[in-house]
């Protein structure tokens, strides 16, 4: 495990910026410098990418089964609609951390049921921008085991 990609889907380019009381005051510019800091103390280098086109963010997953061994994607509100993220996710060898930044499980209906997590290799959500840093974390430790 080296190469990470990091993928955040639709609207959280808005993070820190709109709807603080549900996702925080910190912005993706702040999670990328997390992410560049944890990467390196763990001996990891990332890509980081936000898109809100689903076709560029199956383009990405796509290009990770060149250019990455593990996954890092908050798929954002294409979580609950994406089959076409879903199958780009199964045509990807590597483990798939899937991340949420909001408890999804604690949210109204429409914001329960991730597609993605039936593909993923491992779900976190409810910590906050952590959540990132502990799936760097998780990724790193596979390496050793
Ligand atoms: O908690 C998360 O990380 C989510 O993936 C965020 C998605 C939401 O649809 C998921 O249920 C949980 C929404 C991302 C939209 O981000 C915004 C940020 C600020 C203002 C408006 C939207």
């Amino acid at each position: 495990m080296k190469r990470v990609m990091i993928l955040n889907g639709p609207n959280l380019n808005l993070l820190g910026v709109r709807e603080p009381h549900i996702y925080g005051t910190t912005t993706l510019a702040e999670i990328k410098q997390a992410c560049e800091r944890e990467a390196t103390a763990l001996g990891l280098t990332i890509t980081f990418h936000q898109s809100n086109h689903e076709g560029e963010l199956v383009d990405l997953i796509q290009s990770a089964r060149e250019n990455a061994d593990g996954i890092i994607i908050n798929p954002a509100a294409y979580s609950f609609t994406s089959i076409a993220m879903v199958d780009a996710i199964k045509a990807f060898e590597g483990p798939v951390m899937e991340v949420h930044i909001s408890n999804i499980h604690a949210r109204d209906e429409h914001h329960r049921h991730s597609k993605i997590s039936h593909a993923a290799t491992a779900v976190i959500c409810g910590l906050g921008p952590y959540g990132y840093v502990a799936a760097l974390r998780a990724l790193a430790e596979r390496k050793k085991g």
